[in-house]
């Protein structure tokens, strides 16, 4: 058999339940479920299990479930006038051998299958959702489901302000990355050139500046590896000031900035000519590190310019041209693997006549991209790749509508595609309604899936709200919150200390706001 299930029930250490009068309840101890099931002679075990023995540890194997091995819940919770809330029941499922389809056999994994007289007695597990079942000639029992030590019950409740964060100017991006012993960092692209940007640490008080570094109208920050060393890199566009002035050429350009150990600071490494770069993408394929930019324009109005992939040599020790991909105003790359395949998909925003244009998606073959797919967008500005279950998706977020002298139209739609396996091709899955998009933020809590889009203009103002879609399977992504942003630029998702936290960036305000998910 290719599974034996162990297990456990333990109260939470120290737990104490409260009754009726606030009468309290004998702390329980650690029970063993596994006595209340079958004889304490284990030579003789109620029907339907069998208990095997394996490397010092007692395990039990069932084989379909029998109404003796069921017993009051009062046996376990003595004096316990409530069921307590946190009662935890520990199982150890150890796969030995992962059967892709097991037809003659008494267990099966994987994908669910219809429980006929056939299949009676046979247990299927589903590592899904870390449940195992029985099937008594019509439908799955359940045995036991979810209670995997790593299960997470997190549901998404409501959102609360954690965090008013007053920042030196305007943000363009926010880049959350943890560097060993020191703990989880925010570096942010910050507009002016005179503050420069901050990279912040994240404490019990929430993000405290840790470091500035000198930037050129900052558009945006990327944390990499390198084997075990930690590196930065920022593009600076020059831009800073307004569009009348004149753009300063010799501030147009990426600073790679490596982590010292040593100083605990992040210290100028590699410079790289760049132009106008909003964003930078990290990546290893074959064990090689790889650095993509998207360069946006060249000059004021050249925007059909190469984009740059950069290679690590070990030998120089930096980074080295690896090739150039023709975009038109690049905005965001992003990368991904499906399987053994290795994906960047380029968001092309304007030519200079038009916000119509197509994105790239590259596959990666004999060490090169090449062109797999090509999408419609309308002044792509972020690709975000996620997967739900064996699911892969891409979703874009598009700016805005534009073609030559006519109106901008900000008030369009952001597409979600998925990948059809059996097509090769990513097919348009889910249309969502959005206000200048500039960013999207896949993240997960417990066993749900999220998107937070950043809308950051509607053709009248920055006042808008960010929405948060919670993934409803064959409805897609349903909006389920709405909070309020000015003028913003980027969301980002983080975890601390088993707490979720967003962060978001303002383009028109120096204020950046984190926000606790407040879970039940
Ligand atoms: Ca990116
Ligand atoms: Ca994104
Ligand atoms: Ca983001």
């Amino acid at each position: 058999h290719n599974v034996e299930a162990d297990i456990h029930t333990a109260p939470p250490l120290g737990f104490q339940g409260h009754g009726d009068n606030n009468r309290r309840m004998e702390t329980l101890l650690p029970l063993d479920l596994l006595s209340f099931v079958l004889e304490r002679d284990t030579s003789r075990v109620v029907p339907g299990a069998r208990v095997k023995q394996s490397a010092g540890a007692r395990g039990v194997q069932f084989l379909s479930p029998d109404a003796s091995m069921s017993f009051p819940a009062s046996q376990l919770l003595v004096n316990c006038d409530l069921f307590p809330k946190e009662f935890s029941i520990v199982i150890t499922v150890k796969v030995n051998r992962f059967a892709p389809k097991v037809t003659a056999g008494r267990l099966s994994v994987g994908v669910e299958r219809p429980c006929s007289e056939l299949l009676r007695g046979q247990l299927w597990f589903n590592p899904l959702k870390k449940g195992l079942y029985v099937c008594d000639g019509s439908v799955w029992i359940t045995v036991l489901e979810g209670e995997h030590p790593t299960a997470n019950h997190k549901r998404l409740d409501y959102v609360l302000e954690q965090q008013v964060l007053t920042t030196s100017s305007e943000t363009h991006d926010v880049e959350v990355f943890q560097i060993q012993g020191i703990g989880l960092m925010a570096a942010m692209a910050h507009r002016s050139s005179a503050s420069g940007s901050a990279v912040y640490l994240w404490t019990n008080l929430g993000f405290r500046l840790y470091q500035n570094i000198s930037t050129h109208g900052a558009l945006s920050w990327k944390h990499f590896q390198v084997g075990k060393k930690a590196y930065l890199v920022v593009s600076n566009s020059g831009t800073e000031t307004n569009k009348s002035v004149d753009k300063q050429p010799e501030s147009d350009f990426s600073v790679i900035y490596k982590w010292s150990n040593r100083r605990k600071r992040f210290v100028q490494f590699q410079t790289l000519q760049t132009y106008c770069a909003r964003d930078w993408e990290a990546f290893n394929i074959n064990e090689q590190t790889y650095l993509a930019v998207a360069n946006h324009r060249m000059g004021n109005n050249n925007h059909t310019i190469n984009s740059v992939i950069y290679k690590w040599s070990r030998s120089t020790k930096s980074f080295e041209v690896h090739q150039t991909l023709i975009t038109s105003g690049a905005y965001d790359w992003e990368f991904f693997k499906v399987g053994p395949y290795h994906f960047l998909v380029v968001a092309n925003a304007f030519d200079g006549m038009t916000t119509s244009l197509d994105s790239v998606i590259y596959v990666w073959i004999d060490g090169k991209f090449q062109v797999f797919q090509t999408i419609k967008t309308f002044c792509a500005t972020d690709w975000e790749m996620f997967q739900i279950g064996s699911r892969v998706f891409l979703v874009v977020a598009n700016g805005h509508r534009f073609q030559g002298n006519g109106p901008s139209q900000y008030t369009i739609n952001s597409t979600i595609y998925e990948l059809d396996m059996s097509g090769r091709m990513f097919v348009r899955f889910q249309d969502i309604v959005t206000y200048s998009a500039v960013d999207w933020e896949f993240f997960s809590l417990g066993e749900e899936y999220f998107l937070v889009v950043a809308n950051s203009y509607n053709g009248e103002s920055y006042s808008l709200n960010s929405i948060l879609y919670r993934w409803q399977g064959y409805e897609g992504f349903v909006p389920v919150h709405w909070l309020p942003t000015f003028g913003c630029s980027d969301w980002e998702f983080f975890s601390s200390n088993g707490e979720s936290f967003l962060i978001y960036s303002s383009a028109k305000a120096p204020l950046s706001k984190v926000f606790k998910l407040k879970t039940y």
